[in-house]
């Protein structure tokens, strides 16, 4: 297993995640089948009037790079199985149900806009006949209605449909496998056979570790990391997943919104600790953003686009901040993130003789600093930007 060295996913360090599907009607959550243990056939009510005619995929690619993501990944297909491409293995999909590839839209528009692409692909599938009807399962507990399950025919649909989505839509930079549970693990899914095939097809796509092997990247879920995460006591490459309320899929009464400066402190965060940050929007069930998602993402966008340089490309630092502040480096560039305004006087260890200049990000002003008993200090009157957090830039006088 290749232990990617970074490339790409480490110099983008923010992503925006899209779960969009059949789920989106009901608008409670991308679980509603299993919670609500519905049939099929009433959750085709949803199949029967699936129309996403406000999807948008140019749309979406634009909010994206406007918010400083570098990436994007869609739903493929979500636990309930129902696929946003075109295959030849069923006909449970958006082309058959309302003409439209979507992973062809997505995948164009974000290419389109300059970011790069990754595709979600659930390894539970409700709707396979072939899947067994386990805890997580729409039907657990109902009687019959049901072929046997049958996992090697399952797993030889996931190959196929893997190998279509590797082969039929140009560059993949990225795959989410979703996720194994107790019972249900590599062998079940035959992740070694699944890993062959992403490297033969397509060897630079990343792979998520949620086969249940490790992987390429790894994907801690609405946690996020206070510091490098390691496996074996070796750094991997890992981005914190996280949903703007809770709900992966769109959630109309949800109104339990993150605030736009604590994504962004989250999004430092995860930088300063050497990872990154995907984002989730679930568009509604005709496939536009909703007022509260594009709310959130051109509030973060305004602070992107003054203060991108110290997360794009950025990484950990080797000193240590202040409390209440942060570090990114990038090269010469050691920025100072303080998580809480207004400061007049700041003190900063350990940089003694190591800064050349300093200045605020947002507006390159200067700032001026002296030494004190051999320590660096800042020294202004700074009255807050209204940007969450505040960022200073130490210029360093070597390469770190
Ligand atoms: C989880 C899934 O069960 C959620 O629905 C969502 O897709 C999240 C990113 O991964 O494991």
């Amino acid at each position: 297993m290749p232990t990617a060295s970074g490339g790409w996913f480490e110099t983008a360090r923010f992503g925006l995640f899209v779960h969009f599907g059949l789920y989106s009607l009901a608008a409670r959550h991308e679980w509603v089948r299993s919670r609500e243990a519905m049939s099929q056939a009433a959750y085709d009510r949803y199949l029967e009037r699936f129309d996403p005619d406000l999807f948008d995929a140019r749309e979406l690619a634009r909010a994206a790079r406007e918010a400083g993501m570098r990436y994007a990944v869609l739903t493929a297909k979500h636990h309930d199985g129902f696929c946003l491409f075109g295959s030849s293995l069923t006909d449970y999909t958006s082309v058959r149900a309302a003409g439209r590839d979507l992973v062809a839209e997505f995948v164009e528009a974000m290419r389109a806009e300059g970011l790069r692409v990754g595709l979600y692909y659930s390894l539970l599938d409700w709707h396979h006949p072939g899947f067994p009807v386990d805890e997580h399962h729409p039907l657990r507990g109902s009687e019959g209605g049901r072929e046997a399950e049958d996992l090697a025919r399952y797993r030889s649909y996931m190959q196929g449909q893997i190998r279509e989505l590797l082969t039929g839509y140009g560059q993949v930079d990225l795959l989410f496998f979703d996720f194994t549970y107790p019972g249900m693990g590599p062998e079940q899914w035959g992740a070694k056979e699944l890993i062959e095939t992403v490297r033969e097809l397509q060897p630079d796509t990343l792979v998520n570790d949620r086969l249940g092997v490790p992987g390429d990247y790894v994907t801690p879920e609405q946690y996020q990391p206070d510091r490098p995460l390691e496996r074996d006591g070796v750094p991997v490459l890992w981005e914190a997943c996280h949903t703007l309320n809770g709900s992966w899929g769109y959630d109309r009464d949800n109104h339990d919104y993150k605030d736009p400066s604590q994504l962004v402190r989250m999004l430092v965060q995860s930088v300063s600790c050497g990872g990154n940050l995907i984002l989730n929007v679930g568009p509604t069930g005709r496939g536009s953003l909703d007022q509260r998602a594009r709310d959130t993402l051109r509030a973060i966008g305004e602070w992107s686009a003054l203060h991108a340089r110290a997360v794009h490309g950025a990484g950990p630092s080797s000193f240590r901040p202040p409390t209440s502040a942060l570090y990114t480096q990038r090269g010469r560039r050691l920025y100072l993130h303080l998580l809480a305004w207004p400061f007049n006087h700041l003190h900063l260890p350990g940089l003694a003789g190591r800064v050349r200049y300093a200045q605020l990000l947002h507006d390159g002003s200067e700032i001026a600093f002296h030494e004190v008993d051999g320590a660096r200090h800042e020294h202004n009157n700074l009255a807050p930007p209204n940007q969450p957090p505040g960022t200073l830039t130490l210029t360093l006088p070597t390469s770190r």
